[in-house]
């Protein structure tokens, strides 16, 4: 009997450590985050079909926006989805373009404002399965395709804009100017009076509704049948209510270590980082919250087919490394066409910026913001290591004598190097505490080359001038 009792016992308490879930604190759910620093952002629906054109007119803006700007009625709109048929889609190639740009994590709009949702959903027809030719869940086969190269996963859902979906709110915007739009000084009247909405069919269920019928059944949806995720990236909280937030939050225990930004709603949800858009943040900013900064390659989130202004991969190299010196990740945006491509400007600065990534990735993984803020000649990034601290000094303006100096050095030289192919570079320190590399005569590196410095202790940069 005793030894029944016992290997009763034996078994309940097995089962109860396998089975006990337990609660991650948000430094344990933050911790392959601040290690990545660098993430693809995909803005990709139906809107890719008009591709920032309606009715043989350009509608300015950004390209996810057209229904909105354009004020297209909601069965218009509608029709697109028709046309939306991906067949070059292919998400292991995507994944694979993430993981080569030395990006690891990806967040994909599963929903964005026009209310379309790229998956399978019992909650709403207007979904890529329901609607579209393509007729199956796009997100799944991404999932599988991040499973299978190690790149997290994180959905982009917008939990309050929905334009399609009954009840969900609208931003209130006007008509986009420049568009010959003769009906738009009615329309732009209307939607003062409708609270943003500019269609009969937006308001045929209330706010709170929209939550009940869609949000929350979607998001419960996101977070159960896609494995595990990274990220739940919400966003624009128009007319969102602590009651509806308090609902949508309290899903994400479905996903003990999910990771959530700021855009739930105001003030009471700040979620786990901020999320500067289209802008890095000046150091006097920063409150030591983590933070996120999302920016496009060219104009748009969603394709445009005109627009071909891109950022060059120089630009987005020294905006990582600004990002990872003020200790904060980049969230780079691709906007896929409406047949499944990647752009082939965003496929080329994804190489790029992969080739760069693959020789100096040390000097932006895992690294910790500059302690000295600024130089005028670049930035710096740092590591903490058994032997003592790690520098990365990212050069992007060659100085002209060929020489780095850097006063207020108050720590003991172990090796200075350049991180791209290990060249030793000759460097001191005076008594005065000034560090001085020698460097060769041209930048190897024109977009940015890291000089790695290793040295004992850890650092104080407060003496240290910018
Ligand atoms: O309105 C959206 C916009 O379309 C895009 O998705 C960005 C990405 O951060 N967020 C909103 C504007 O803040």
């Amino acid at each position: 009997m005793k030894k029944v009792i016992f290997t009763l016992t034996l078994l309940l308490w097995i089962m109860q450590g396998a089975f006990a879930q337990k609660v991650l604190t948000r430094d344990e759910r933050m911790v392959w985050w601040r290690e990545a620093r660098f993430g693809m952002f995909i803005h990709w629906g139906v809107y890719a079909v008009p591709a920032g054109e309606w009715k043989g007119q350009r509608i300015g803006g950004i390209g996810e926006w057209i229904m909105n700007r354009g004020k297209i009625p909601v069965a218009e709109y509608q029709q697109i989805a028709r046309q939306f048929n991906p067949v070059k889609y292919d998400p292991d190639a995507w994944v694979r373009m993430a993981r080569d740009a030395g990006m690891k994590y990806i967040v994909i709009t599963s929903k964005h404002h026009d209310g379309f949702a790229l998956f399978e959903t019992k909650a709403s027809k207007w979904n890529v399965v329901d609607a579209t030719p393509y007729g199956k869940d796009l997100l799944k086969p991404l999932a599988d395709a991040c499973r299978k190269y190690g790149i997290r996963l994180g959905f982009y859902y917008s939990q309050a804009q929905d334009w399609n979906n009954p009840g969900g709110s609208a931003a209130r915007r006007p008509t986009r100017e420049g568009w010959a739009n003769p009906d738009s000084a009615r329309i732009d009247a209307y939607t003062k009076a409708h609270r943003g909405h500019w269609d009969p069919a937006q308001e045929t269920k209330t706010f709170a509704q929209y939550i009940d019928d869609v949000a929350v059944p979607q998001v419960r949806e996101l977070l159960t049948n896609y494995g595990e995720l990274a990220i739940l990236w919400w966003d624009t909280p128009t007319d969102m209510t602590d009651e509806a937030a308090t609902k949508l939050q309290s899903l994400l225990s479905l996903q003990p270590a999910i990771i959530t930004n700021d855009r739930l709603k105001r003030p009471n949800f700040p979620g786990d980082h901020k999320t500067p858009e289209q802008r890095i943040p000046n150091l006097a900013d920063l409150d030591g919250t983590d933070w996120e900064t999302c920016m496009t390659m060219n104009g748009t989130w969603g394709y445009k087919y005109y627009d071909h202004n891109y950022k060059t991969p120089q630009t987005l190299i020294r905006h990582l490394l600004d990002i990872a010196s003020k200790g904060g990740n980049f969230l780079l945006n691709v906007g896929p066409t409406a047949e499944g491509e990647f752009p082939p400007e965003s496929v080329d600065i994804l190489a790029k910026m992969g080739q760069w990534m693959k020789v100096n990735g040390e000097a932006v993984y895992g690294t910790k913001a500059s302690p000295w803020g600024l130089f005028t000649w670049g930035r710096c990034t740092t590591r903490e290591t058994p032997k003592g601290t790690t520098l990365y000094f990212s050069v992007f303006d060659w100085p002209a004598d060929d020489r780095l100096v850097i006063p207020g050095f108050n720590n003991n030289l172990i090796s200075a190097k350049l991180l791209a192919g290990g060249t030793r570079l000759k460097a001191s320190v005076t008594k005065a505490g000034v560090l001085t590399i020698d460097l060769p005569p041209d930048a190897p590196d024109p977009a940015a080359t890291v000089i790695k410095v290793e040295v004992k202790g850890r650092i104080d940069g407060r003496s240290m001038t910018k």
